[in-house]
């Protein structure tokens, strides 16, 4: 081993969206250094410094890398009391997880067993395409995942609109010649709903052809600092802004609907609904003045394009569904829907919307409170009280894949307790996190550069057409698995117990996930086997495979109506399913008994950060605390703080105590503290993390505030008090 060749390897980071090129020296099986790919053609060398953390994640002696078992001390009660673990063979493993799982499901029906699953599933090929082998064959309804404190407004709005939930308009970035961000902080982030690698460089491009970004945020972030118009808003207003824009428009007859009027004869009908919602009317409750609010309009109207992009803190807030249904009705008004430097859609070279669920609608609510259900799943809002509350569909065990909702999820501490209670309880984690040290069994797959690659999600969401697939960059012990690996075991194992038939599975051995995106990529516009004007790039697995770099298929295109998946080919508008909720909106902001809060609390990201699970790489935690409460200069003279002073911060549900940062960066009456903290759980083993603890932001967010069209929850726009620590 130790006088193997240096090798340079191809590949890509899988930590945020960005789908970065890297270029990967290894010797043997250590990985020497991680760079940015120069060649690759979409990121063009740019890496962000959470790149090396893919190498820390591999090196770190935290981590697991065979299944473990907890052998409970007598008399304990819960999982994680100086729990011992002890490791066992996969086999046996497998055979635990499908026996308890099973004997559950036949003592207390399939709905008994809950599974939740986390962002990193997005990222990773293997557990995309297979992991649903595993989840069908549980049966169960009680299915949760992070699209509930994230993207789920998105969803809902792409199925109704376009026919898919996954048919989602990215704005056309490196086009456009007038940027709106509204609630997204992308250099913080590096984009999200918007696979946009280097995207500073990007956004100094619109300002460079003379266009202009704007931002419109409660707090003055980072891509703030590098726009042309940054403009506060009360967290939670959004929705207010998007009527009177839309008014706007009306009033000055700014519409611009004739390119879309074939797929949506009905847009005009917009304006009967935001009617009474003049800038006047909302500037207190938005922060906004009217003036202002105009002008946001007119400027966006005359640039020759425009798109108007929100996330985050525009999604997962209490009217985050009616918000982006607003946005993208906006974008469609303007006549940026579909347009050059608009919102586009994206064309994959391995499309799995057509082979993919569209979203079902409707088909059930959740048992305690009625949330409804989406694509199968349940707002991850309500997963507590299902564990908690007895009853026909209580839930008994959980399944937990590349999740952390013990950190990630509303009022955290009371998920915690719930955790506590479970009969049994699986984790798919290479890490004894917050969550997976109530697992009885953990089951690890390898990390992201020990396995193949294709990003199956995020080249949907690109802002340019590409294509590219890596080969796993270091090799793996015999008894190391993928995520793939493990869901197909447990599947098959469950598909036996429940006397169903397996006869499928040796081909599905064989064919890999890999096999399956080669089939994509073949059928795909650009493949082998495809037709039309894009064929010529004859892709396939081995075609990329030839070009480890990854092959550009140039710029956005327009793509109505084929980007429709409803039958008549039309754009449905829906305004009854979405307008309905104006009447919460104007019994909210318009109800003079509601006063409104005096502090809210937001949410906020740092480059050095990935959700819950980069905190035990030394180099992502080094240097100060960054697990601060921002605060407003006013805000802190009104509580007698000054910076750097531990405050108390209530809500309805939980209390925390947190370092105070004052910055006139936050707009009055908003604090901003960062998820993903809250390292200090007995029972976690990640040493690095547990030296910089932090807390979690999520034992105040309330899991009772939901945006009710969706049920998605409400990270952003928490009423909060405050008081200093003495
Ligand atoms: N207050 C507040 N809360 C938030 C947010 C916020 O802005 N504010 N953001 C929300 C958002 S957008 C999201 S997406 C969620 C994320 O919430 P989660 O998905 O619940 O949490 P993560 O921190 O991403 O946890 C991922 C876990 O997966 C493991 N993991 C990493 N890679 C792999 C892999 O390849 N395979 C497997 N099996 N496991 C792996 C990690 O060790 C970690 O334990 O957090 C949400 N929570
Ligand atoms: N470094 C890093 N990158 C990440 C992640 C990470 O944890 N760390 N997580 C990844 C994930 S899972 C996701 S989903 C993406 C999210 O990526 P983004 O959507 O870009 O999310 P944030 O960076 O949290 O930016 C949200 C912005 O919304 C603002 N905001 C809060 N409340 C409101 C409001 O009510 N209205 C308005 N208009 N703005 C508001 C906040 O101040 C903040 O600037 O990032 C991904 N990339
Ligand atoms: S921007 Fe995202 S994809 Fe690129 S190196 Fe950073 S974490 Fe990885
Ligand atoms: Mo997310």
């Amino acid at each position: 081993m130790s006088n193997a060749e240096q090798q340079l390897h191809y590949s890509t980071c899988t930590l945020c969206e960005a789908m970065c090129g890297i270029e990967v020296a290894t010797k043997g099986r250590q990985i020497l250094s991680i760079k940015g790919d120069k060649d690759n053609p979409f990121s063009q060398g740019h890496i962000c410094p959470k790149a090396s953390a893919l190498k820390d994640l591999y090196d770190d002696p935290d981590r697991l890398k065979r299944p473990v078992k907890r052998v409970r001390r007598e008399g304990q009660e819960s999982a994680w009391e100086d729990s011992t673990w002890e490791e066992i063979g996969w086999d046996e493993a497998f055979d635990l997880v499908a026996n308890n799982l099973h004997r559950i499901q036949q003592e207390n029906g399939n709905n008994a067993v809950g599974v939740y699953l986390g962002n990193p599933n997005a990222h990773n090929m293997g557990s995309i395409l297979f992991g649903p082998y595993f989840y069908r064959a549980l049966q169960t309804h009680n299915r949760y995942s992070a699209t509930s404190v994230d993207q789920l407004p998105h969803h809902i709005i792409s199925r109704r609109l376009f026919g898919h939930m996954s048919q989602i308009p990215i704005p056309d970035i490196d086009h456009t010649q007038h940027f709106m961000i509204i609630g997204g902080n992308p250099l913080a982030s590096n984009g999200s709903i918007m696979t946009v690698p280097n995207v500073k460089t990007r956004l100094k491009g619109i300002q460079k052809r003379g266009g202009k970004v704007v931002v419109i945020d409660p707090k003055r972030s980072e891509t703030a600092d590098l726009s042309c118009e940054h403009h506060f808003i009360r967290p939670g207003s959004d929705v207010l802004l998007l009527l009177a824009m839309l008014n706007v428009l009306f009033e000055k007859e700014l519409n611009n609907v004739d390119a879309l009027k074939p797929y949506a004869e009905d847009i005009s009908e917009v304006e009967k609904y935001v009617k009474p919602y003049s800038p006047l009317k909302v500037s207190e409750h938005t922060g906004i003045s009217a003036s202002v609010i105009t002008q946001l309009v007119t400027d966006f109207c005359e640039a020759e394009s425009a798109a108007c992009y929100g996330r985050m803190g525009a999604s997962v807030q209490a009217f985050g569904t009616l918000t982006q249904y607003l946005i993208m009705l906006f974008n469609m008004l303007t006549g940026n829907l579909d347009k050059r430097g608009g919102m586009m859609f994206t064309q994959p070279a391995a499309d799995t919307l057509p082979v993919s669920g569209k979203g079902s609608m409707g088909d059930f609510t959740s048992r305690v409170r009625g949330l409804p259900a989406f694509a199968g799943e349940y707002p991850v809002a309500c997963l507590a009280e299902e564990i908690l509350t007895p009853g026909e569909g209580q839930i008994k065990a959980m399944v937990i894949g590349a999740g952390n909702p013990v950190v990630t999820t509303p009022n955290a501490e009371q998920l915690d307790r719930a955790f506590s209670t479970l009969e049994f309880t699986v984790a798919v984690d290479f890490y004894i996190t917050e969550t997976s040290r109530h697992a009885d069994i953990i089951l690890p797959p390898v990390t992201a550069l020990e396995r193949d690659h294709y990003d199956v999600v995020f080249h949907n969401f690109a802002v340019r057409n590409f294509a590219k697939y890596s080969e796993a960059v270091v090799e793996i012990d015999e008894d190391q698995l993928t995520d793939w690996q493990i869901y197909l075991s447990l599947a098959q194992r469950l598909d036996a117990l429940n006397g169903k038939s397996t006869a499928h599975y040796p081909s599905l051995w064989e064919k890999q996930p890999k096999g399956v995106v080669d089939d994509l990529l073949k059928g795909g516009i650009y493949g082998k086997n495809g037709q039309g004007e894009n064929a010529g790039y004859k892709l396939s697995l081995e075609t990329l495979k030839a070009h480890p770099h990854g092959i550009d298929l140039g710029p956005l295109q327009s793509a109505l109506p084929h980007a429709i998946f409803h039958e008549d080919q039309k754009i449905h508008l829906d305004f009854e399913y979405f307008m309905t909720d104006l009447k919460r909106v104007d019994a909210h902001f318009f109800n003079e008994q509601n006063q409104p809060n005096s502090l809210v609390l937001i949410g906020r990201r740092h480059i050095k950060t990935n959700n819950s699970w980069l905190h035990n790489s030394p180099r992502m935690v080094k240097g100060n605390n960054r697990c601060t409460l921002q605060i407003n200069p006013e805000d802190a003279d009104k509580h007698g703080v000054k910076d750097g002073d531990v405050v108390t911060v209530r809500s309805r549900v939980g209390q925390l105590k947190i370092e105070t940062e004052i910055t006139d960066a936050i707009m009055p009456g908003v604090i901003s503290i960062p998820h993903g903290w809250g390292h200090d759980k007995k029972g976690i083993q990640l040493s690095v993390a547990s030296q910089h603890p932090g807390v979690n932001t999520n034992i105040l967010t309330d899991d009772l505030l939901v945006d009710e069209l969706s049920g998605n929850a409400v990270l952003n726009g928490v009423p909060v008090e405050l008081e200093k620590v003495t």
